[in-house]
């Protein structure tokens, strides 16, 4: 057997269709059921505008996976449970049943045409910020920056933040 190492991903999950908070509660089952992973953490969720005008709000979360998987294995996971809940892409940015973003992937920095990690733009999002914290208070990202400075440059501005995984 090959002794894979175990390593800290967080991902976030965003929903703006078809009961958002639902969505979001059938990726977190989905997650738990990832081979070779284990879900180690849930943040509460948080409903926010879209940032394209237009569109409806957003429920958002993060959760803690600890995986033996690779980049672009869990990447293409991510992809099928996306796609198993109804994810059409028709255009990008779009509204959407469901969006499972790679945000960091233990301390690498992945730069390939499928997966660039640090997620681009999770450092001036509020709805990342807020809920990676919950779980990650003291996180450090690979390139030296704190989460704790990122959030004091990204207020917690239009943000809800749900009671539970409501
Ligand atoms: N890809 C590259 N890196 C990654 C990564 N780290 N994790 C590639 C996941 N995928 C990654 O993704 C397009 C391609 O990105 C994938 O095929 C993968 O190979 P996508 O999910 O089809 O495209 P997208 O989600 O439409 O684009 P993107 O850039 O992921 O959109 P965002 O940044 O997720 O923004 N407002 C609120 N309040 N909350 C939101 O969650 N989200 C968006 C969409 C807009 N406004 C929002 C929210
Ligand atoms: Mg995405």
């Amino acid at each position: 057997m090959s002794n894979t190492p175990v390593e800290r991903v967080y991902i976030g999950l965003g929903s703006n269709l078809a009961d958002p908070a639902e969505q979001l509660r059938n990726a977190l089952k989905a997650l738990a059921r990832l081979p070779a992973s284990e879900l180690a953490g849930v943040s509460s969720f948080y409903v926010s505008d879209s940032l394209l005008p237009g569109q409806p709000r957003f429920t958002n979360a993060v959760a803690a996976l600890d995986t033996a998987l690779t980049p672009l294995a869990l990447l293409d996971a991510l992809q099928a449970i996306e796609l198993d809940q109804g994810r059409e892409r028709h255009e990008r940015w779009g509204p959407r049943t469901l969006d499972l973003d790679i945000l960091l992937f233990g301390e690498r920095v992945i730069d390939e045409p499928r997966l660039k990690v640090p997620h681009y733009h999770m450092q001036a999002r509020a709805f990342v910020l807020y809920p990676l914290a919950e779980l990650a208070p003291g996180l450090r990202l690979a390139d030296g920056r704190d989460l704790s400075a990122l959030l004091a440059d990204c207020p917690f501005v239009g943000l809800e933040r749900l009671s539970a995984q409501a």
